[in-house]
């Protein structure tokens, strides 16, 4: 039977962590539809963070994007989201968007260009330094296009490279989480295409380096969480970028396209018991929200994940090991679906309120008069958001 006390208690226990750049304006590569009342300094972002941790109690940290988020004083910065209510998580390295990395960032062909990436890298520790954050997160568009372009394996040494000098940089406490896309912007090859390529590297670098994943750089049909299961085990899962796809990278919210998927992956992590902080997984959103209103959003997709995380740790363990153990295929199969669909909205509620928040933080959001607010007193000044 599941202990539903033990239940609430890590559904309240839970972490979330929202990103600076999913309050910001963002689009596709056809065109970025502007919004009203969108942040215009990192100082904004942080503002809305804080509104979202308020609503829902258990987003209380954001990421940081740099140059995105560039300030002269990130000790001041750091201050500021503590007086908002929110702290300073995990910081992004930003080497795709100069014209040099045209052929690659730690990978690219030039020695100079390669340099200049990796002092980015540098400087982002030396920000994690003055934030206190422990998550040096580093995704690279490295790749080719073609076949011939470079040199698949000498393409492999200098991002080796590129890790070990980083990694040699890391202050204790600090970590390295490394992000894995199979495609786009490169087509043909990317440097670190998937899970394996990223374990692998971070196996040569040392226990401070851990693979992220973000749920939409798989292949259509990838079973997700049988990587999740497998880098537990092996105790190299750092983090997740939460997001969800239909097709490739969509970025739209986590859950939205595929709320069972999101239970599978959740029930590996409630498997290995690696759902509270204090275990280390930085559970983080990575998501833009291209049509609708970002911050309700926001608050929509940690839901989501909250949802799917009750799911989760209502699965009767017992009973399902004991249908596995006993090769009772549809019994187990049917414990499972059970949690699945067991409706969890009103245990969320009960959390929420034993939170002293409103049981329904869209609702709630919505009559806060937040979002006219922002709308009033954002005017001038140049919107945040990508490419910026
Ligand atoms: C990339 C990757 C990174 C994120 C950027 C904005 O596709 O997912 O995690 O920082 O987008
Ligand atoms: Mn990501």
């Amino acid at each position: 039977m599941t202990d539903l006390a033990a239940v609430k208690r890590a559904l309240a226990a839970q972490r979330i962590e929202t990103p600076s750049w999913g309050y910001a304006n963002s689009g596709t590569r056809f065109k970025v539809f502007a919004q009203p009342g969108v942040p215009r300094n990192p100082e904004e972002k942080i503002a809305d963070a804080a509104t979202v941790h308020r609503f829902t109690g258990v987003a209380p940290s954001v990421a940081l994007h740099i140059p995105w988020d560039k300030v002269d004083d990130y000790a001041a910065l750091s201050a500021y989201a503590q007086e908002q209510g929110v702290e300073i998580g995990a910081i992004n390295t930003n080497v795709f968007q100069d014209d040099d990395y045209k052929l690659g960032s730690v990978t690219n062909p030039g020695g100079g260009i390669r340099r200049k990436a990796t002092d980015h890298l540098l400087e982002a520790i030396d920000i994690m330094d003055r934030t206190g954050s422990r998550d040096l997160k580093l995704w690279f568009s490295d790749g080719i296009n073609y076949p011939g372009q470079d040199d698949l394996r000498t393409r492999q040494d200098r991002m080796a490279e590129a890790l070990r000098e980083t990694y040699d940089r890391l202050g204790d406490g600090q970590r390295i989480v490394l992000e894995y896309k199979l495609f786009e912007p490169a087509f043909y090859a990317t440097d670190i295409p998937d899970w394996g390529t990223s374990y692998a590297h971070c196996l040569s670098l040392g226990e401070k380096a851990t693979v992220c994943i973000d749920t939409g750089h798989h292949a259509p049909g990838t079973n997700i969480e049988f990587i999740v299961a497998f880098l537990l085990r092996a105790g190299k899962l750092g983090a997740f970028d939460f997001n969800s796809r239909f097709y490739a990278d969509d970025d739209l919210m986590v859950g939205a396209a595929d709320p069972f998927q999101l239970f599978r992956i959740m029930y590996e992590i409630v498997r290995a018991d690696a759902l509270d902080p204090a275990y280390g997984i930085a559970f983080m959103l990575d998501q833009c929200h291209n049509i609708e209103r970002k911050i309700p959003a926001i608050i929509r997709s940690v839901m989501n994940v909250q949802e799917a995380t009750a799911k989760a740790l209502l699965v009767d363990r017992d009973a399902l090991f004991a249908a596995q153990n006993a090769g009772d295929v549809l019994e187990a199969n049917a414990v499972f679906m059970d949690a699945y669909n067991t409706d969890v909205r009103p245990l969320l509620a009960e959390v929420r309120a034993d939170a002293g928040l409103d049981p329904d933080p869209v609702a709630a959001y919505k009559r806060s008069g937040y979002d006219e607010k922002i709308i009033a007193d954002r005017v001038g000044g140049t919107q945040a958001g990508w490419g910026a």
